[in-house]
């Protein structure tokens, strides 16, 4: 095992990573910019180097920097977290090149994956279902014509080195196919400098279901069943939730299995996630794949048991899938995450400030991931993720009224939050009854903003 790695994130993640180390006897470096002197993840480091001011372009995204806390601290790895430099392909490769090691998958498989249309065709390939689409990027709009025909309409081009919404439109005729494709394809080239795009058949009510993975390096691997992420807005997650109410254990199984052998295939190591959708008929359907540890892990780590973060230390350093498990994996009970937003809850801007009280919520099932603390102030240049709030309970309805519980003993004052959303949304009847899919929240506030 290390004994010292270099955590390149902040806030809560940071911290969770820490706890893993903590727990595995490692030594922690954290990296910090300026204004997060006071957090919890430099305080709980062994050791904390600041590494830029509050700009991430000059901290966390800071390569050269990062580089250099690795190299004065003397560690012999680096977990990236997620966002930041987590699936960036030129990290990795840096990291590999310095005789440090990347905690995620090899530089090569996260390029690959990170070109959406290379890694639809490795899925194809290996037998995980894909929805109909064109076969590699698209020449021409005369080329983007033909595949709509062939595939029927309503079509959906996004961009090959996309994600997450951008780059993406939904065409719904051959009359409006030659602006869409423009548009897209513009948009693609300015936000990603690549414009290439790719085109698939349009799902229009699907449920955001994903699973999760481990693989070690000596090609072992494992599926550790889904989380449903269809509860989200403008493309960010509000809640997740395990196992998915929509899937039945015969489709679980069959993906697990697909999964399982399609790691071994692609030579995936380290934690991952297989992105999916789901359609009105049930089936699934592989999107994207994602090639690090996400947010919402914790709502796995709930209904197997496994410590997700442990299993990616301990897999970097080498160690077997089979000594890292102490068995099969059986889903046990009903977790659920809600994000935590320092956010407007209607109208969904930053609430950046001072937090004058903070109480967390504890008790049977509850697990809350935070790096705020009462007092702490919430910095204005990042992501407005301040805490997690995860249940479990033997099933999804004990885990609905538990999430309520701790929804009404959780108090942050001094900012707003969504969590006041969150009890709306646990109120909702459809919600209740696990009706509903990723067009959820435009019906639920439908005079907002989508
Ligand atoms: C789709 C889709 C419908 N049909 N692809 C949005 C983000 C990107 N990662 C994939 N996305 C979608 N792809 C086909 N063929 C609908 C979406 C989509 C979506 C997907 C997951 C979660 C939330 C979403 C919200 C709007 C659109």
């Amino acid at each position: 095992m290390f004994k010292k790695i270099l955590i390149a994130n902040r806030g809560e993640i940071a911290l969770r990573v820490i706890c893993a180390c903590k727990e595995l006897g490692i030594k922690t470096v954290a990296v910090y910019s300026e204004p997060d002197r006071n957090s919890l993840h430099v305080r709980f480091a062994d050791e904390a180097l600041c590494i830029g001011p509050a700009r991430a372009g000059e901290s966390y995204l800071n390569i050269p920097a990062i580089m250099s806390a690795a190299e004065i601290s003397n560690v012999e790895a680096i977990h990236p977290g997620y966002g930041l430099l987590s699936e960036n392909a030129n990290f990795a490769h840096v990291c590999e090149t310095s005789n440090l090691k990347f905690i995620g998958p090899p530089s090569a498989v996260i390029r690959t994956m990170g070109e959406k249309e290379k890694a639809r065709q490795a899925m194809k390939r290996c037998g995980v279902p894909i929805l109909p689409g064109s076969d590699g990027v698209i020449a021409s709009e005369a080329e983007a014509l033909e595949w709509a025909q062939q595939i029927g309409y309503p079509v959906i081009v996004k961009a090959s080195a996309g994600g997450g919404g951008r780059g993406m439109r939904v065409i719904r005729s051959a009359e409006e196919l030659p602006h869409m494709f423009a548009a897209a394809h513009s948009e693609a080239a300015s936000a990603f400098g690549n414009g290439d795009l790719y085109m698939e058949k349009f799902i229009e009510r699907p449920r955001h279901i994903e699973f999760q993975i481990l693989a070690d390096e000596h090609g072992n691997a494992v599926s550790l069943g889904e989380r449903d992420c269809s509860v989200q807005r403008r493309h960010q997650k509000l809640i997740e939730e395990s196992p998915s109410p929509a899937v039945k254990p015969e489709l679980r199984a069959r993906i697990n299995g697909i999964l399982e052998k399609t790691m071994k295939e692609i030579g995936y190591q380290n934690a991952g996630t297989v992105e999916f959708l789901m359609d009105e008929d049930g089936q699934l359907h592989f999107i994207e794949m994602n090639t690090r540890i996400q947010v919402e892990h914790p709502v796995t780590e709930f209904v197997t048991g496994v410590d997700l973060v442990k299993a990616q230390l301990r897999i970097a350093s080498g160690e077997k899938l089979t000594d890292i498990l102490t068995g099969p994996i059986v889903p046990k009970g009903h977790a659920m995450e809600c994000r935590i937003n320092a956010e407007h809850p209607e109208k969904f801007t930053p609430s950046a400030g001072k937090i004058t009280v903070f109480h967390v919520p504890g008790g049977n099932g509850v697990r809350v991931d935070t790096a705020q603390y009462q007092e702490g102030v919430v910095p204005p240049y990042y992501d407005s993720l301040i805490a997690k709030l995860i249940v479990h309970g033997a099933n999804r309805e004990e885990a609905l009224a538990r999430m309520e519980r701790a929804l009404g003993m959780f108090i942050v004052e001094g900012i707003h939050t969504s969590i006041p959303l969150h009890q709306r949304i646990l109120a909702d009847e459809d919600f209740r009854a696990g009706r509903f899919d990723t067009k959820f929240m435009e019906r639920f506030m439908p005079q907002k903003k989508h």
